[in-house]
């Protein structure tokens, strides 16, 4: 049975009852602001008491509201990613799938292992580095993240590089120095090329629910988000929270990873999202 049919069969009530359908929508992690909003939209339309309509009436709107804007020209060579996002969201393992996937389309491709707070970080990288045979450029533990974002940027560009992905740490002392530290390589980077980093996304744990929502408003308030990539949403979290992240702060979500694997990166396309979340 669907995600979204499971969830109409837990917040039905009895017969000819209303489903609860406030409790549903969170449930589905929409958060509260959009749950609130689409639950007095399914009550003006007359559909609280028939799920099946409702469910195309929610189907269409979702189906709008997580459409991607169709990517700005970049004029720059390398195009710069920049992934940020909480310790063990899933940043390294994603750098290096889109890093798999672009060598796959035939772009050359470089890595930046900004991540300095532990030493396994680095490796991390470089072992997938060593794997797909794509340059990492890293620093012993310790070193000043910025200035390696910053290497990896110059290495990149004397390698003719089309694309640069840089790795961030998650953690930090506290959540204020990671924030800090983040803004630092944002601007250490602008410094190089103003335009740099062309995309600044956070990577963001599907298992969380709408705690994405919190996490994203933070990051972009702090650092500035282009867009985010949801990961793990390859158990039963089907990312009612790209909507939410959509809704609230109009960010769109460029990727899903539904597995550890590079090919389980996959890009986000509405209809097939749309169509898993309330089942085809
Ligand atoms: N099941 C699953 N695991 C993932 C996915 N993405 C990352 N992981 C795993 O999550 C863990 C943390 O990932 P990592 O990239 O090291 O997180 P980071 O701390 O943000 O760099 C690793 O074990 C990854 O293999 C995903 O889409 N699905
Ligand atoms: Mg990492």
């Amino acid at each position: 049975m669907s995600f979204w049919n499971q969830l109409v069969n837990r917040f039905r009530g009895g017969s000819g009852e209303e489903i609860d359908w406030e409790a549903l929508l969170i449930e589905a992690d929409l958060g509260i602001k959009l749950a609130t909003e689409w639950v007095d939209e399914i009550r003006a339309e007359g559909l609280s008491r028939t799920p099946e309509k409702a469910e195309l009436f929610l189907r269409e709107k979702m189906t709008k509201l997580v459409r991607i804007p169709p990517p700005l020209p970049i004029k720059h060579k390398p195009e710069v990613i920049l992934l940020i996002g909480v310790n063990g969201s899933g940043k390294t393992t994603t750098a290096a799938k889109l890093a798999a996937k672009a060598k796959q389309e035939g772009r050359l491709v470089h890595l930046g292992a900004a991540d300095t707070f532990r030493a396994a970080a680095a490796e991390q990288l470089e072992a997938w580095g060593a794997r797909l045979e794509i340059p990492v450029t890293s620093a012993a533990p310790g070193t000043d993240p910025a200035s390696v974002a910053v290497r990896s940027l110059l290495a990149s560009q004397e390698a003719k590089s089309d694309l640069l992905i840089i790795d961030t740490a998650g953690r930090q002392a506290n959540k204020r120095n990671l924030l800090l530290e983040l803004q630092k390589i944002k601007r250490s980077l602008q410094k190089k090329v103003e335009t740099i980093p062309h995309h600044t996304w956070l990577v963001a744990d599907g298992t969380t629910g709408s705690g994405v929502i919190q996490q994203a408003k933070e990051f972009h308030e702090a650092i500035g988000l282009t867009g985010i990539i949801v990961t793990k949403l390859d158990g039963s979290a089907q990312g009612g929270m790209v909507a939410a992240v959509r809704a609230e702060i109009g960010l769109p979500t460029y990727y899903l990873g539904r597995g550890e694997k590079p090919e389980d990166l996959k890009r986000f396309e509405a209809k097939d999202f749309v169509d898993r979340f309330f089942g085809e």
